[in-house]
């Protein structure tokens, strides 16, 4: 974004949202538009998945809820994933309000239908492209920005005034027509007067059913509105002043077509769900769900990064050992992760990544890891995990395995980025050195550690990401590593994490609540000493063994891990040490709670946008807090705690409805800190309700500087592509570091400084090219950073951009029935049908990528046609009882068609001529069989 257009739209943020409103009220907004079509569209998928697995489906009770539907999928514990994804995607579909307000593609103003159709049909291609390479988090970003233009659709433009019933499913795909647009030259509307605002789209209009929408310009006195043409309306839009006055827009109930707002939302609704089926259709069931952050098991993902240099021949094959004994433990169970990561790493080399769902594929490749080379003592672990943390999915855990400093230290602050963006905890297990010289008469391996100042980095890592750098002897390992993965996998939540260092007597409380089991403590550090004091009174030091507070512990190298009692209340824990210790105390519980940082715009239309950077120190603040594992449950405040002490500033919550709830601070804390929670939940009859307190992992670092960079593009391949950003400070100026990495080694152009005068703006470019041969769906996060003088302040913006190759290929694959034999009669059970039918691309498609079953519940088979591998043969039988079937056909590129057969005469009603027609253009044929049946093929999109 160009500056000029930032600060544009950041006065813009004071004026105004565009589209549905952003905020809860009795309108629907873009919010409750998103939600509800991807909750419904995630029942469909769940329960086409249970039908197809032969498993029980129980459809929620309405209103959905994300908890509810998580449990109706069988994966309770996918709730808070879900609620992300959700968040995610929601937020994405807003901050198209709040950056691109004035940009009338976006919201289909200005009858900018082609413009806004391409912004669509080219977001679709990118979300499958990125789901086909298992990119989720793209996909999401994505179909957040194209939910936008779809959902403005219904409101802007005036296609529910023309009667429309249905959606515009031409809004999906760029090879059709989208209807009749009016003339540039003919005008739409009429003067009209306040609530007398209903009929001013004019009578040839709507009689020729010639689409229109409204101008919008926020200038007074100043519009670009042609002669005769509808404007959007409202106090904001100063076109609707000008004749024709009056506008047309259904954003809310209150706005000029106020009365249809209702029916355009609920077209918002339909239409998303269709978009979020064609993206099904081209995905496949399981990973849409993935999509939408929904798994079996777990949900988690168990995230190795490993050094693979020679000295760690024997911790490799540790880790090989112990992780495929937890592995196998937890396969087919609720904790069994959802997805498998590895990224090694050596020197020079690091990489490549790898991720699977299977638990076979991963023991398998870690299993093949051999320790080779290295060089020098120091090895690229920062590169590592840098590539880990841009691929693993946010709120992971990853574990890094070395036994050496980092050779990449200057990815120091990169790291420390993606880990405050993606909320991600970083464990490391630091495996002491062998030592070079032994003595004979020592059984005992000498070891040595690494260097103090080596330590000090990855420790200054975990802390800031909540996790634990773990000191181990060789042999201490297998205990160390066991310990700490088993718990990952679980619903574990944090219930207080705090580090001191240096090290000094402090004491720390933690709040037990009703919902928490297997309560357990991690310490870090050596040489101390603690008391715990119950909520009871009870009091256990941590020199007695016989005490009752701890029924466990275990201890490896720096890292004690306690099992507690179970008592509900406040807990102390005392700690005593001069040397630096992190402590960490968590428990299972289904109850948690997610946040993003979020801009507030104030002014008659309020909104809010998720920063991708540091937000800003000492001045006021938001959060979107989102509440999972509760449908019920309320926040009662939320604090951002001083990480090195305890002074903490304290929000206003003002609930915003389905469990989300924006937190305003006073003050950004000018130093790192935690946030942490307060709630209460319905404890259910004749109970009391259940306190509960959760705290962030991560710990966040303010920043007086502001930088701000756009990321909804598309990179392709072989061509520069280039990501204008802007800094500014608050505080003295001078010449600013700048950095730019990204995830992927592309090359990239940006200036290593940039002089910013304080109070200014000064602007850049980062240019990157991506390899001509990159496939389509690959991710390139991109993190630009910039340092004050003198290294005291730094900020970041983190930015993630799909790569899509050129498509040229708009069209579904098609089906061609073969045959088709049945001898039917009264009694169905006792007889068989069977067609064959074959499936192309077409000379210029892509060819055929997927053929599945999404109706019927005989059986299907699929072979590649002898000689020619462009067509798919499909021979399908099933009982005479189950007349109806439907493929459905995908091409490479994720164009997805349908194709149903019936031997009945009349088509089922979901299917019935009439209702499809007005979607789109059919391919209808009727072809009498055997005299007696019919056969109905309709090539849906
Ligand atoms: C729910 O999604 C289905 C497709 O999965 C769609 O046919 C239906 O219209 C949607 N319901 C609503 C209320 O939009
Ligand atoms: C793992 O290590 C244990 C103990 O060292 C050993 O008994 C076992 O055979 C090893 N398992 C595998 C799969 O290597
Ligand atoms: C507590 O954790 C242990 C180990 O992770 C697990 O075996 C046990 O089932 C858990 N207890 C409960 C009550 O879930
Ligand atoms: C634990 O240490 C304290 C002093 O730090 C001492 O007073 C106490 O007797 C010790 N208790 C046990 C059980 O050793
Ligand atoms: C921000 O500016 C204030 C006042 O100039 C200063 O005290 C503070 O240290 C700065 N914060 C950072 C993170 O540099
Ligand atoms: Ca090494
Ligand atoms: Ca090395
Ligand atoms: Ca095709």
């Amino acid at each position: 974004m160009s500056s000029g257009l930032a600060a544009l739209c950041l006065l813009l943020l004071h004026t105004r949202a565009q589209g549905f409103g952003i905020l809860p009220g009795d309108s629907l907004n873009h919010l409750e538009i998103t939600e509800r079509a991807i909750l419904n569209v995630t029942v469909q998928v769940c329960r086409a998945l249970a039908q197809a697995e032969g498993t029980d489906f129980t459809l929620p009770a309405q209103p959905f809820t994300a908890e509810a539907v998580a449990v109706a999928c069988g994966a309770p514990k996918s709730a808070k994933s879900f609620r992300q994804a959700i968040t995610f995607i929601t937020l994405r579909n807003i901050r198209v309000d709040i950056r691109y307000a004035l940009n009338a593609s976006f919201h289909f103003d200005e009858e900018m239908f082609v413009q806004g159709r391409n912004i669509i049909t080219e977001g679709i291609l990118a979300i499958k492209a990125s789901n086909k390479q298992e990119n989720f988090e793209a996909a999401r970003q994505k179909l957040g920005e194209v939910c936008h233009p779809l959902q403005d659709f219904y409101s802007h433009s005036n296609w529910v005034e023309l009667g429309k019933k249905l959606p515009n499913s031409n809004l999906l795909r760029s090879d059709t027509s989208i209807g009749n647009i009016a003339d540039e030259g003919r005008a739409t509307c009429r003067s009209c007067d306040g609530d007398d605002c209903r009929n001013n789209i004019l009578e040839d209009i709507i009689e020729g059913e010639v689409l229109t929408s409204g101008y919008f310009g926020v200038v007074p006195l100043v519009s670009t509105k042609p002669k005769g043409k509808c404007s959007h309306g409202g106090a904001v839009d100063q076109t609707s002043t000008i004749d024709p006055k009056g506008g047309i827009n259904k954003d809310t109930l209150d706005a000029s077509h106020g009365y249809l707002h209702t029916d355009a939302a609920n077209l918002a609704i339909a239409a998303t769900s269709e978009l979020l089926e064609d993206i099904r259709g081209a995905a496949g069931d399981r990973p849409f769900l993935q999509m939408m952050g929904i798994s079996k098991g777990s949900s988690k993902a168990l995230c190795f990064v490993i050094d693979t240099t020679k000295s760690m021949s024997d911790d490799i094959a540790t880790v090989a050992n112990v992780t495929s004994i937890i592995i196998n433990s937890e396969v087919g169970t609720e904790n069994e992760p959802a997805l498998y990561i590895l990224v090694p790493f050596n020197d020079p080399d690091f990489g490549p990544l790898i991720k699977t769902t299977d638990p076979k594929v991963f023991k398998t490749v870690i299993n093949s890891l051999s320790a080779s080379g290295g060089g020098d003592e120091e090895e690229l672990s920062l590169s590592g995990l840098q590539l880990a943390l841009t691929s693993a999915p946010s709120n992971s855990e990853i574990f890094l395995f070395t036994d050496a400093g980092a050779k990449d230290k200057y990815l120091k602050s990169t790291v420390i980025a993606l880990i405050e963006r993606t909320q991600t905890v970083v464990n490391f297990m630091i495996s002491m050195l062998p030592s070079r010289r032994r003595r004979r008469d020592d059984s005992q391996q000498q070891h040595s550690r690494i260097k103090e100042s080596d330590a000090q980095l990855y420790r200054d890592l975990a802390q800031a990401s909540g996790g634990q750098a773990i000191e181990v002897t060789k042999s201490e390992l297998p205990v160390a590593i066991s310990i700490i993965t088993e718990s990952s996998s679980s619903s574990l939540v944090t219930l207080l994490q705090a580090a001191r260092s240096p090290g000094k007597t402090d004491s720390f409380s933690f709040i037990v609540d009703e919902t928490v089991i297997n309560l357990t403590v991690y310490i870090t550090g050596r040489s101390l000493t603690f008391t715990l004091t119950s909520p009871s009174g009870a009091t256990q030091q941590s020199n007695d063994t016989t005490g009752s507070l701890i029924t466990a512990s275990q201890s490896v190298g720096n890292f004690i891990t306690l099992r507690l009692k179970i008592e509900v209340g406040q807990w102390e824990m005392k700690m005593v040490s001069n040397n630096s210790y992190t402590l960490k105390v968590i428990g299972q519980s289904p109850i948690d709670f997610l946040f993003d940082f979020v801009e507030i715009s104030q002014g008659p239309f309020k909104g809010f946008d998720a920063l991708d950077t540091r937000p800003r120190a000492g001045v006021n603040g938001s959060l979107l807090v989102t509440l999972t594992g509760t449908d019920s449950g309320t926040v009662t405040e939320v604090a951002l705690v001083e990480s090195s002490g305890s002074e903490e500033v304290k929000g206003v919550v003002e609930s915003q409805g389905g469990g989300n709830f924006l937190v305003q601070v006073d003050r950004i804390p000018p130093v790192v800190f935690v946030v942490r929670l307060k709630g209460q939940v319905d404890g259910g009859t004749s109970k009391a309700s259940i306190i509960f307190q959760r705290q962030s992992s991560t710990n966040f670092r303010p920043s007086n500087l502001t930088i701000t960079a756009d990321s909804n593009s598309i990179l392709i391949p072989g061509k520069p592509f280039t990501v204008s950003f802007s800094v500014m400070t608050d505080g003295t100026g001078g010449n600013f570091t700048i950095r730019a990495t990204n995830n992927r080694g592309f090359s990239s152009v940006f200036p290593t400084s940039l002089s910013v005068e304080a109070g200014n703006s000064t602007n850049g470019t980062v240019t990157l090219s991506a390899p001509l041969n990159t496939p389509s769906g690959t991710d390139v996060t991109l993190t630009i950073e910039a340092e004050a003088p003198g290294g005291k302040d730094t900020n970041y913006v983190v930015l993630r951009f799909s790569i899509i190759n050129t498509v040229t290929d708009f069209t579904q694959p098609v089906c061609q029935l073969l045959s088709l034999q049945s001898n039917c009669s009264a009694n169905c059970s006792l007889f068989m049908w069977e067609l064959s039918v074959q499936v192309s691309d077409g000379v210029e498609g892509t060819g055929v990528d997927r053929v599945s079953l999404k109706l019927g519940n005989g059986t299907m088979n699929t072979s590649l046609a002898a000689g020619n591998e462009n067509i798919t043969l499909v021979s399908y039988s099933a009982s005479c009882c189950s007349p109806d079937m439907e493929l459905l056909v995908v091409d490479r590129v994720g164009n997805v068609g349908t194709c149903f057969y019936t031997l009945r005469e009349k088509p089922p009603a979901p299917f019935s001529f009439s209702t499809k027609v007005t979607q789109s253009p059919l391919l209808c044929l009727s072809i009498t069989v055997l005299g007696l049946l019919f056969l109905t093929e309709l090539g849906i999109q």
